[in-house]
């Protein structure tokens, strides 16, 4: 059966909320942060060597990494649902935005909270540089958000679920409630019943952990 670990206050939500969404059987291992580090805690490098949430089993093997589990669960172990077939006129930008969140998405809201937790470490000249970064990538999903309710014309897909945890990061930073279009998104986001489903079963999630030191300018 495919174990799902879930790390505490993490992104492997993503993948409790896929397989809640998906109605899939399960085992749910929980792993919680160290307190005084945050990190992750030995338990979960006993699984995989990378010791990251999300990380599952399956068939023998763990794997990690959000998008490709996203990926490997909805092909392998759903037979497709919440994913885009080759086949469709959809396939490229089920692929984009899947890998997008997690990619380019994502790296400077990791950056700005690594900023704001090390009282801005990264400096000023850097963080201007993925101040602009986080600025373009949230105008540009904003501007697609404002066409449709989801990140795909045909609806909601597992690229909604990888794209909400970056959002729900850059909430406790201040990126999203000068964001109106996001702020509706994700509130759409976390109505869903899977969603909720996956929180009760994971724990209830506290970003606000990462809420900065001080306050810093938003651009
Ligand atoms: N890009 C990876 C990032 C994995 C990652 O950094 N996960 C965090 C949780 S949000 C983690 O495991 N943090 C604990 C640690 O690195 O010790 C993914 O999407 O799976």
């Amino acid at each position: 059966m495919l174990k799902v670990h879930h790390l505490s206050n993490s992104r492997s939500q993503r993948v409790l909320w896929l397989v809640e969404e998906l109605g899939v059987a399960y085992e749910l291992v929980k792993h919680m942060r160290d307190p005084v580090t945050v990190r992750s805690p030995p338990s979960l490098f006993k699984i995989h060597p990378l010791g990251k949430g999300p990380t599952i089993e399956h068939d023998g093997k763990a794997l990690t990494e959000s998008g490709a589990i996203l990926d490997y669960i909805t092909r392998r172990v759903a037979g497709g649902k919440l994913s885009i077939p080759e086949s469709s006129p959809e396939f490229a930008d089920y692929c984009f935005w899947l890998h997008y969140a997690e990619g380019s998405a994502m790296g400077p809201v990791v950056f700005d909270l690594l900023n704001g937790m090390t009282g801005n470490g990264c400096g000023d000249a850097l963080r201007g540089f993925f101040m602009n970064e986080l600025q373009n990538s949230f105008a540009y999903i904003s501007d697609v958000l404002s066409k449709r309710e989801f990140l795909l014309e045909s609806g909601f897909s597992a690229a909604d679920i990888n794209m909400t945890w970056v959002l729900e990061l850059a909430e406790p930073l201040g990126h999203i409630e000068t964001r109106p279009i996001l702020a509706a998104y994700l509130k759409r986001m976390q109505s869903r019943p899977a969603y909720k489903r996956a929180m009760e079963k994971g724990g209830e999630q506290d970003l606000q952990m990462f809420r900065p030191k001080a306050a810093l300018p938003l651009t």
